[in-house]
């Protein structure tokens, strides 16, 4: 067992992003039976879920003549524009069935509000809107955080560095992770994270 100031992340393994999803990432499915062991060593375990309204703003669908994984710009930044991705209530937003979900004491949403993309556990795409996150691993005790799930390159490292800003100490376990890998998105985000002290393990 792992020590009472440690957290395991699971960050979004739904369906979508498992093959045979909307927005499915290689292997995705490959990271559920180690990511279930790895349950058991930790007192606090969170789990996140992407959870989108129909309208939101990150659906391609929604900007007419968009392509998917084409770039906007939103009043916050750029934003990619994605296929249409777990959807609130639909089966592509449900946990991968071979996912326990029992051991998880929290199941944080994000991504619901329709005009603000969030990739990261913490805070939403606008780096200002938090997730309320923190604060119930401030109230567990958690300082030390291992960070696990889909997708490597975007909610994973996203979470991974909001964390080690937060002034967590962060390890992502890449081997129980899998990435999109979007035009370079895999190495801009281990560079970026290591830079913000992120540990990388396998
Ligand atoms: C994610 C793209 C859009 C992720 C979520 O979970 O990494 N990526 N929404
Ligand atoms: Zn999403």
């Amino acid at each position: 067992m792992r020590g009472a100031d440690e957290a395991l992340i699971v960050i979004d393994v739904q369906n979508d992003f498992c093959p045979g999803g909307a927005l499915a990432v290689t292997g995705g499915d490959e990271i559920i039976a180690r990511i279930n062991a790895l349950m058991a060593e930790f007192s606090c375990v969170v789990l996140t879920q992407d959870w989108h309204p129909a309208n939101h703003a990150s659906f391609a669908a929604n900007h007419p003549g968009a392509a998917p994984f084409s770039l906007t710009q939103m009043p916050y930044g750029p934003q990619v524009l994605w296929p249409t991705h777990c959807v609130q209530g639909t089966k592509g937003a449900e946990f991968h069935p071979n996912l326990r979900t029992d051991p998880a004491q929290l199941v944080i949403r994000k991504g619901f509000r329709a005009g603000i993309d969030s990739y990261s556990a913490f805070f939403e795409n606008d780096k200002t809107t938090a997730t309320g996150l923190h604060g119930y691993l401030q109230d567990r005790g958690a300082r030390k955080l291992t960070l696990v799930g889909l997708a490597t390159d975007y909610c994973v490292a996203y979470s991974a560095l909001d964390a080690a800003k937060l002034g967590y100490q962060v390890t992502v376990l890449e081997g129980a992770c899998r990435a999109i890998d979007l035009n370079g998105s895999l190495a801009a985000a281990m560079t970026e994270t290591r830079a913000a002290g992120v540990i990388w393990a396998a």
